[in-house]
């Protein structure tokens, strides 16, 4: 979950800290090969339309919150702009928040059924998380309103949990972030609602691929790019778009911070260190990759009605490789 203002703020960032490495600043300086793209017309399709959002779920008063959900805090959370190292003490901290997030996520995804309103997700989710002792981090995040982002069918991410009941052949994102002990973690996974088409299963199949890939060229020096550079070859394969404004993001004390994680060609660059930890989080479509904002201000919906699948975890650089902190076991 990194809004589209932050990742400008990012690329802002990015541009001021490398402008000097990075000759075409003031662009990502990706490799634009959009417009040779053969983009796959879409089966006539309904496209989701926003549901009611029911009210704010209670809180206990003792619930340890992050900074930017407290009562008396208004504003952009804070977003540093340098990446978030652990030693051994904070890593297992790390370690228990995104196994906590995980394991909501997989209890949420059994959630998934025909009829089941995304809003009865949420709530159940919001219960799970408030049983184990740890904060919804959505919830709050500059005035995001419910604990967990939903996302079906043509919604790329951030969709606010509603009164919609699912229907048999939707594909539907779960995000989930927890914050427990001072630290986030952050997952998502795209889960089939009843019979899906082959199709689509395609490319739920072949975004989770990416994700996969991507983690297993992580380690200690290696070139952020080169999570993008994995992703995009994959996707190429299948023709499939990349969503370019959504990215992954550092992740630790704070729910976002620099690294931006930029899941297509790009030549950013940075490299990965030790005790850092990050998500990745590539969003994959079966058209068009631009969006548009509903008027919630938060859900992000394909503008051409393609459909669009997401996977993420976060993960820590150890000296050895990669660990994948978000599996539930
Ligand atoms: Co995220």
């Amino acid at each position: 979950m990194l809004r589209r203002r932050l990742s400008s703020l990012f690329r802002r960032a990015n541009v001021a800290f490398f402008s000097q490495s990075s000759p075409g600043s003031g662009s990502l300086d990706v490799a634009e090969n959009l417009n040779s793209r053969i983009v796959i017309p879409n089966k006539q399709r309904k496209r989701v339309k926003p549901g009611v959002i029911s009210r704010e779920l209670a809180l206990p008063k003792n619930t340890k919150r992050p900074m930017y959900a407290r009562e008396t805090v208004r504003g952009t959370p804070e977003q540093p702009l340098e990446p978030q190292v652990h030693d051994e003490h904070d890593r297992k901290s790390m370690r228990t928040s995104c196994r906590l997030a995980a394991q909501v996520l997989e209890y949420a995804g059994t959630l998934v059924k025909p009829g089941v309103t995304t809003d009865y997700i949420d709530r159940q989710a919001h219960k799970l998380i408030m049983n184990s002792g740890a904060y919804p981090s959505p919830l709050r995040y500059a005035r995001f309103p419910k604990s967990i982002c939903t996302s079906v069918n043509d919604v790329i991410c951030h969709g606010i949990p509603d009164s919609r009941p699912l229907e048999d052949g939707d594909i539907i994102n779960i995000d989930v972030t927890v914050y427990r002990s001072g630290f986030h973690g952050d997952t998502s996974k795209t889960f089939l609602c009843g019979n899906v088409d082959d199709e689509l299963k395609q490319l739920v199949d072949v975004t989770r691929e990416c994700l996969t890939m991507a983690i297993s060229i992580c380690g200690p020096g290696v070139d952020y790019r080169l999570i993008g550079e994995t992703i995009n070859e994959i996707a190429d394969r299948y023709n499939y778009g990349i969503v370019r404004d959504f990215l992954g993001h550092g992740i630790g004390r704070y729910f976002h911070s620099a690294p931006a994680i930029i899941p297509y060609r790009n030549r950013i660059p940075g490299k990965m260190q030790v005790g850092e930890t990050f998500t990745i989080e590539p969003i994959l479509t079966t058209g068009g990759t631009e969006y548009q904002i509903w008027n919630d201000g938060w859900t992000a919906v394909t503008k051409d009605g393609s459909y669009a699948a997401q996977f993420e975890h976060t993960v820590l650089i150890l000296e050895t490789g990669v660990e994948i902190l978000t599996l539930p076991l």
